[in-house]
């Protein structure tokens, strides 16, 4: 396998990837720089670097061996997270999602103002990692629900130790009429197959400026047009992500890391609802877009999900 020879190679700017070449299924990590993409054959998930402090993540990642390049259109993207790695969510951290939660539960519409306002943030458990679908994979929403909708997150990147080791795009595909009958429904309006994609890469923390003036953009297609379209900043963030990880980790170990995702800014207004057939993208800016299909209900998602399994 001559493409894994090591080489000196050292780049400026990277993009943390989770991606297999087509001569075989093996997941690997890599960095894409230019096009390329180098192996880092040091590391042998991503769980094993987020275990590791945020210094000597950078070492390897600045430092570390590298294979020879192959180009990026040669592999195969992963979701960019595995093993012991969970997704965790934080909700109504932007007024726009305060006011779309108010709007669709009427009789609970009080729970959304308070924890809007209250200094301990709403965190939810939102996918295990084999579960998370990745850039280029398919979406699902619920057959027994009635408005459902993509929710474009800044996710953060979170080391065993607390420290934001970087930054990723979050899809957290919500169904908004089970959530607005009862919040109780909330971790059925949130966990099923198919209700979380991350992607398409990883833009470690130390590359990212500003991460409260990142954009974020959702484009929904359907039919070739544009079906809704909304854009919007992590500027108008009410909390500090610092804040959102302290309140992750008080009572919580995550030895291989975890993954926040921080709130959706975007919610399309009803009666709009995600059909099978669209395709949904996720921008955030100076970290990627991430791109998926949508399908509606569970045969649909098994069919779609399980050739990755
Ligand atoms: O309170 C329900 C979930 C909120 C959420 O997911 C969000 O604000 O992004
Ligand atoms: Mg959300």
């Amino acid at each position: 396998m001559a493409r894994w020879k090591l080489s000196a190679a050292k780049a400026e700017h990277v993009d943390i990837i989770r991606y297999h070449i087509s001569q075989s299924p093996l997941p690997l990590v890599g960095v894409c720089d230019q096009g390329q993409v180098f192996g880092l054959p040091d590391v042998v998930s991503l769980a094993a670097l987020w275990a590791l402090p945020l210094d000597d993540i950078r070492r390897r990642l600045q430092n570390g061996d590298r294979t020879l390049p192959v180009p990026f259109g040669d592999v195969t993207l992963l979701p960019p997270i595995d093993g012991r790695t969970e997704v965790w969510a934080a909700g109504v951290t932007y007024w726009s999602s305060r006011e779309a939660r108010v709007e669709e539960s009427e009789r609970s519409a009080d729970v959304y103002r308070q924890v809007y306002d209250a200094d301990r943030p709403e965190l939810f458990f939102k996918s295990a990692a084999w579960r998370v679908v990745g850039h280029g994979q398919t979406v699902a929403v619920r057959a027994d629900s009635t408005i459902d909708v993509p929710e474009p997150e800044v996710a953060l990147v979170i080391n065993r130790f607390g420290e934001i080791a970087g930054y990723t795009a979050c899809n957290d595909v919500s169904s908004r009429s089970i959530e607005g009958e009862n919040p109780l429904y909330l971790p059925q309006a949130k966990i099923y197959l198919g209700g979380c994609a991350l992607g398409p890469s990883i833009r470690p923390a130390w590359e990212i400026a500003d991460p409260y003036q990142l954009s974020i953009e959702l484009v929904i297609r359907r039919g070739g047009l544009i079906a809704w379209r909304g854009r919007a900043s992590t500027a108008a963030l009410r909390r500090r992500f610092d804040d959102l990880v302290g309140y992750l980790l008080r009572a919580d170990l995550h030895p291989d890391g975890v993954v926040l995702s921080t709130g959706t800014c975007l919610v399309p207004p009803a009666p709009f609802s995600l059909a099978d057939g669209d395709e949904v993208a996720v921008t955030v800016g100076e970290v990627g877009v991430l791109s998926t299909g949508v399908v509606r209900g569970l045969d649909r998602m098994r069919e779609a999900f399980e050739p990755h399994l």
